[in-house]
């Protein structure tokens, strides 16, 4: 295939020996979608070609919710744009794009819009002011004067992805298939939690190189930092096979003082690098924007050939057998949730008594090398109490590690049969919708599952969590008590805390995975109920335009089933010319 140009409706916007796309191929997608007036489908081209069309691209801000991506992109801008605060806020997408004029649209899910002032942002962006988006708006749209964006850079700042703001993270994921380039925004305290390895499962599927930012550096040490920075490498490396992530210790908050601190000026040479590549980011989007939208239009193509070669009245009795089995399975899956949460809860108990069990067989062992540690602390001549706090930590590390090694093959055993007993139950109804549709397409969906479910245990592991508290009143005492005294006053504390660092280091392992599991149930429940509701709007719609052709006469519903054939296999060869430059 030769190079060609990527062309949008308007014309064409660049010329790249590299570029080997198929030549306006959104458009022709668009063409085709309107003449079968598939709406979402046209909406989608759209948006593509105003945006890759355009020379533009995405950089979407991602990550747990407050760990400061929009201080982080009000600190690129120069400007306090983008509401911030010390509870959970963005509730809504925002996209900066150049423009003249300081202006914000805000675009409603409707399809209607009103302009507002940059100042007034807050009432729809934020959680507080729009919670869970009553004010049902699609994006927010802000418009800036500024010379970054002038070259092509949209900048998305997106609600925190968290198990506690679910609308939130739902707003987020739904965007992801519009991401073109990542910033992921990890936080210094705790690194790395639960939701965060979930945003990087995400993205490492979607864009090929993301960048990561550990923000809020400020408020840490640098050896804190430097450790943090080590272990999110290290995690990166061996669960996501990402061998060297372009990663930036930055202080969002310094930034925007306009302060350059730590990794602050790499990673603006980061963003300017991805500015320059842009054509290569636009590429990689437009050639995966174009697969899937060609999967789409062939799933509904297909339907289309379905409903006008059966009998109306058997497309019918599908909908309805449909809708039947929407509201069984809302039943289904409340009473798979109840039975399936006792489940775990039996799991994590099982779990509890074993960790007992452990640590009354070790308790007279930990207290006697706890006691062999303190001896030796008494002749040690550090004088700070930090110190000691942190000597004990190989020692406490040494029985988490003990109590992984005995409980890891059990708790993988039991969760891997609890997720595999799960999905085969969740398959039966998909399977019953199939049957319906007379495809694999629904069950085919959820194939994935299984990788999903299950949690791999050693994934919790690589964090050992660490805190280092002194009583205020021990603080004091430092000051004035010589160390020997200090350091027997300080026994008891020091004690509690190793204990309580091992416990918490133990139980941890099981509370991250079953927090892993309820997440994905909720979401794979969540997904189940929405792909089945727009199914039945699909299929409602294929009776809708079945209704019209065969209202025309047989000689209409032979030559559209022939154009539709033709329209098809169009659209396969746009999917096989994507396919053949990946
Ligand atoms: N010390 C420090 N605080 C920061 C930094 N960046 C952000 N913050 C603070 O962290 C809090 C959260 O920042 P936001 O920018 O609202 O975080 P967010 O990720 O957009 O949060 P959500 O929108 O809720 O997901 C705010 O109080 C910020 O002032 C930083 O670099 N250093
Ligand atoms: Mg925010």
């Amino acid at each position: 295939m030769t190079p060609a140009t990527i062309r949008s409706a308007g014309g064409e916007f660049m010329q790249n020996e590299k570029l080997v796309v198929e030549e306006g191929a959104i458009f022709k997608l668009k063409e085709i979608a309107q003449r079968l007036r598939l709406d979402f489908i046209v909406r989608e081209c759209e948006e593509v070609e105003g945006r890759l069309g355009s020379g533009s691209f995405n950089l979407v801000f991602l990550g747990q919710y407050k760990r400061g991506k929009s201080s982080l992109i009000n600190a690129l801008i120069g400007e306090q744009i983008l509401p911030t605060g010390v509870t959970p806020v963005t509730a809504i997408i925002s996209i900066i794009k150049y423009g003249e004029n300081r202006v914000c649209t805000v675009r409603k899910q409707d399809g209607s819009s009103e302009t507002i002032d940059l100042e007034n942002i807050y009432l729809f962006a934020t959680q507080e002011h729009n919670p869970d988006n009553v004010k049902n708006v699609d994006y927010l749209e802000i418009r800036l004067p500024s010379p970054l964006l002038k070259r092509g850079l949209f900048l998305v700042d997106t609600p925190g992805i968290s198990s506690v703001f679910e609308s939130n993270t739902k707003t987020t994921k739904e965007f992801l298939q519009s991401v073109d380039a990542v910033v992921v925004v990890i936080g210094v305290d705790p690194p790395i939690s639960y939701d965060e390895l979930e945003v990087v499962k995400e993205v490492k599927g979607i864009v090929r190189e993301p960048v990561f930012v550990i923000n809020k550096v400020d408020k840490e040490s640098r050896e804190s930092v430097e450790t943090v920075k080590r272990f999110t490498l290290d995690i990166l490396k061996k669960e996501f096979g990402i061998e060297r992530p372009a990663i930036f210790c930055i202080s969002a908050k310094e930034g925007i003082m306009g302060k350059v601190s730590y990794d602050w000026a790499e990673f603006l040479g980061k963003i300017d690098e991805m500015v320059s590549n842009k054509s290569l980011i636009i590429e990689d989007s437009y050639k995966n924007t174009t697969q899937r939208i060609s999967r789409r239009l062939l799933t509904e193509i297909d339907r289309l050939i379905q409903a006008l070669s059966e009998p109306l009245e058997n497309t019918k009795l599908k909908v309805e057998r449909l809708s039947a089995l929407r509201e069984e399975s809302e039943i289904f899956i409340r009473e798979l949730g109840y039975r399936f949460q006792s489940e775990q809860d039996r799991i994590s108990q099982l779990i509890d008594l074993e960790q007992k069990k452990f640590f009354d067989e070790h308790r007279a062992e930990i207290d006697g090398e706890f006691e062999k540690l303190f001896a030796s602390f008494l002749n040690n001549s550090n004088e700070s109490n930090e110190y000691y706090y942190k000597a004990l930590h190989p020692l406490a590390e040494k029985y988490v590690g003990l109590w992984m090694e005995k409980i890891k093959g059990k708790v993988d055993m039991y969760y891997r049969e609890f997720s595999e007993r799960y999905i085969r139950e969740f398959m039966e109804i998909a399977h019953r919708v199939d049957e319906i549709t007379q495809d694999n397409s629904f069950s085919n969906l959820f194939e994935g599952l299984k990788g999903e479910m299950y949690p791999r245990s050693e994934f919790y592991f690589h964090h050992f969590m660490r805190y280092t508290s002194t009583s205020p009143f021990m603080v004091i005492a430092g000051v004035f008590i010589p160390r020997k005294r200090r350091l027997m006053m300080m026994k008891k504390e020091l004690k509690d805390y190793m204990d309580w660092l091992i416990y918490a280091n133990c139980s941890r392992y099981i509370g991250d995975i079953n927090q892993r599991i309820i997440e994905s149930r909720r979401r794979i429940e969540a997904d189940f109920k929405d792909r089945i509701q727009f199914l039945l709007e699909r299929m409602n719609s294929a009776i809708e335009y079945a209704s019209l052709m065969k209202s025309e006469g047989e000689a209409r519903i032979k030559g559209e089933l022939e154009n539709l054939r033709y329209i098809r296999s169009s659209v396969e060869s746009i999917l096989r010319g994507t396919n053949v430059q990946s």
